[in-house]
């Protein structure tokens, strides 16, 4: 072969051997009984293969990170202090950032909370991003409801030390959502970012862009089961009544390693309260 040129068509070509399932040593061999240098054929290979894993690895085009919330002076001090009452930091870890909290609701708020909720559950939903609406998902068993913002001064006192605790504005926050998982149920190991490539994600992003943290606030200790779950890094979050975890994601990517679940609760049940974060305003 006269022109050992490395073309765009050529690129092309190899990535499709390769998305394919050719392995490299089998294109290269390819490439080289249909004419091609071996330094040529092998240079191609590795730059579009080296390109690929990156790709993977990155997620394509993929934009810049967004800011997070995060805690002031994280790791300095085993208290903070968030609106109206002192808060313990139980655990804190970097990859994925993830930070448990103790005492950040009393009981009393817990059982308030319940009792506003339960009479307003209904089968849980999830927001379906290939329409942007909201369908009941057999990924998650439990019921739930959804409080607006400052809806009770329960909620209000819970959204404000959120708020203070994680450096974040009131209202870049969801309503709070309170769920009920009973023996059996349990929320599957999803991420709560919306998935860029789904076609309903754009409609779901003009309120307040995308989700950037998530706070889960247990609102009692189920007698079995039900942690949250970070799959990625094995790591399991025990259900303690006003206890709560909080992940942060900086881009709606599975690099962020926040895959995470709500393991089937085997007995008693297990309430929580959810908000999450958006990069801006949630009007
Ligand atoms: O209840 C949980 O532990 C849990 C787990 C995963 C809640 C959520 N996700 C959520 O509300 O997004
Ligand atoms: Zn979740």
């Amino acid at each position: 072969m006269s022109n050992q040129q490395i073309t765009p068509a050529l690129c092309d070509w190899i990535v499709e051997q390769a998305r394919a399932g050719h392995r490299p040593e089998a294109v290269l061999e390819a490439m080289k009984s249909s004419g091609w240098r071996e330094d040529i054929a092998l240079e191609a290979l590795e730059t579009v293969l080296s390109g690929m894993v990156e790709e993977h690895a990155q997620g394509p085009g993929l934009s810049p990170p967004n800011r997070v919330p995060e805690l002031l002076l994280a790791g300095s001090s085993p208290r903070v202090w968030a609106h109206d009452r002192e808060v313990s930091i139980l655990m804190s870890m970097r990859e994925p950032r993830v930070v448990v909290f103790g005492n950040l609701l009393a009981d009393e708020e817990c059982d308030e909370m319940v009792e506003l909720a339960d009479q307003r559950l209904a089968r849980s939903h999830t927001v379906d991003t290939s329409t942007g609406d909201s369908e009941v998902n057999a990924a998650r068993t439990s019921d739930g409801m959804f409080f607006s913002r400052g809806e009770h001064l329960v909620c209000e006192r819970l959204e404000a030390r959120l708020a203070a605790l994680v450096q974040w504005p009131l209202e870049n926050g969801e309503g709070l959502q309170v769920l009920r998982y009973r023996p059996g149920a349990e929320y599957k190991p999803h991420y709560d970012y919306f998935d860029p490539v789904q076609p309903g994600t754009p409609s779901i992003l003009k309120r307040g862009g995308q989700r950037v943290a998530t706070i889960v606030t247990y609102l009692n200790t189920p007698t079995r089961g039900g942690a949250t779950t970070f799959p990625d890094v094995g790591l399991e979050i025990a259900p303690l009544k006003g206890h709560a975890v909080f992940f942060s994601y900086d881009r709606p990517h599975p690099t962020t390693r926040t895959l995470h679940g709500g393991a089937p609760v085997l007995e008693g049940e297990k309430w929580v309260a959810t908000k999450w974060l958006r990069v801006g305003r949630f009007d």
